[in-house]
């Protein structure tokens, strides 16, 4: 069936639950791995792609602005920017050898990229330094010819060089085997865009004026206290962030340096409004934290990134703005009873409700989440509704029994 796959340190699909968490390959000293790179067809060569040289970053957008993830109906495709791009692959820590590319020989145009970055990853009792794999991409006009297995060998390879031998990763697309699965939940903003580009039907006994009107946002944020994340706040986030992530089976353990990356550093330049539509130039993150009025003590953040998909052939529209919920955290998870007495559900539905109106403000066409940590409890409050794209979450070398929160019904990552 899965002729790579089976092949590979991977639960195989139907076994059971392991009966302990563990590795499935033992690591091996760096000086037992493989010195040199995996063959390619003649006509291809590899390359290490350089995130710091804006044009290499620019052949890695125009390589996935053609050929990166489409949905089921090829009628999106993601266009993450060179800046998400940039951002993504930087963080702290991050291996340039980790950025691999496949260059046609001859002329030397980029026809294939996958990367990693490095992560240190809770599952359950256990702390795994793991490389987090992504964005993976063959050309259109290469595929099925088996050459993603061989890009899968190779950034294995070069992980396993720096001492890393699990990894984890999200696809689409079922493989052996998923530890997880989320389904993707979209909240509309742009009611009359996402109509006419098929994004969003307007159900039988509805008309388009009364789907705006049940789904119209106030235009200020309600929690008071509510500000933008500056960097006097990253000390107090971090600790409050480590602490509420901690509350499920499967999560990132960040650093302050970390914290620092993945809320602060994309958040662009200049003043809002510059970027037009009421961002920054180029910004990428939106963060957002509470300050209590009375103490000044941070007591809840939330975070989205903006993540645009081409509409492909459209006639009118040709861009879907989206963002996708991101980190957030709440003080009110440290409360003995909050999930008990609703406090929590109540508390996370008042935060991702601004963030929504934060979204809106922003212009944003769509607001998406997925079924993980507390979203599950407040989407359907918020006016969110299920789609029909799912993530699978799965861990190279590592097994471990199912997540909860498969099919979204409970906590997971
Ligand atoms: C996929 N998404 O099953 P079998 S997600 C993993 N992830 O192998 P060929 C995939 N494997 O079944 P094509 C996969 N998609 O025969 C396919 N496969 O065992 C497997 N699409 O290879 C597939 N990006 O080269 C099969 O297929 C084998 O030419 C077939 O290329 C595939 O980034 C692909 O969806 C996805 O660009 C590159 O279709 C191509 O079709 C494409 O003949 C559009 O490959 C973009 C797209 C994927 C986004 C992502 C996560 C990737 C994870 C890779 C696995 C990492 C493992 C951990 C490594 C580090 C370990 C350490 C330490
Ligand atoms: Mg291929």
């Amino acid at each position: 069936e899965h002729k790579f796959w089976g092949t590979q340190p991977v639960p195989q699909l139907g076994e059971g639950p392991p009966v302990e968490d563990g590795y499935i390959e033992p690591s091996k000293p760096v000086d037992q791995v493989r010195q040199v790179p995996y063959p390619l067809p003649k006509e291809f060569e590899w390359a290490i792609m350089d995130f710091t040289k804006p044009n290499e970053v620019k052949e890695v957008y125009d390589l996935l602005s053609l050929n990166y993830v489409e949905d089921d109906y090829a009628a999106f495709r993601f266009l993450y920017s060179a800046e998400f791009l940039a951002w993504a692959l930087t963080p702290p820590g991050y291996h340039k050898e980790w950025h691999i590319g496949v260059r046609v020989a001859s002329n030397k145009k980029l026809v294939a990229f996958i990367s990693g970055v490095p992560m240190l990853l809770k599952v359950r009792e256990s702390v795994i330094p793991v490389s987090e794999i992504n964005y993976l991409c063959v050309h259109k006009k290469l595929r099925s010819k088996r050459l993603a297995p061989v890009m899968i060998k190779e950034v294995t390879r070069q992980c396993n060089l720096k001492g890393i031998f699990q990894a984890i990763y999200t696809a689409g697309v079922v493989i052996p085997s998923p530890v997880a699965v989320c389904r993707y939940y979209h909240r509309s903003l742009n009611i009359p865009k996402l109509v006419e580009t098929k994004f969003t039907y307007i159900p039988t006994n509805m008309t388009l004026a009364r789907l705006i009107r049940v789904n119209k946002l106030p235009s200020e944020t309600l929690l008071p206290g509510l500000r933008e994340m500056e960097e006097k706040d990253l000390e107090e986030v971090a600790v409050l962030f480590r602490r509420y992530i901690q509350r499920f089976d499967m999560a990132p353990i960040f650093g302050n340096d970390e914290i620092k990356h993945h809320l602060l550093s994309g958040r662009g330049t200049g003043n809002l409004g510059e970027g037009g539509k009421g961002r920054r130039v180029g910004q990428v993150t939106w963060c957002y934290v509470v300050e209590d009025p009375t103490t000044h003590k941070i007591t809840d953040f939330f975070s989205f990134y903006s993540l645009p998909s081409s509409i492909i052939n459209h006639p009118k529209h040709e861009l879907l703005e989206a963002v996708y919920l991101y980190y957030y955290a709440s003080d009110t998870a440290f409360q003995p009873d909050a999930v008990a007495t609703g406090d929590l559900q109540r508390r996370v539905t008042s935060l991702i409700g601004d963030a929504l109106v934060v979204a809106n403000e922003a212009n944003f066409d769509v607001f998406n989440a997925l079924t993980l940590m507390d979203n599950n409890n407040v989407m359907q409050d918020l006016k969110f509704g299920g789609g029909d794209g799912f993530l699978n979450f799965y861990l190279y070398n590592w097994r471990t029994a199912p997540l909860a929160g498969m099919n979204g019904e409970g906590p997971t990552a």
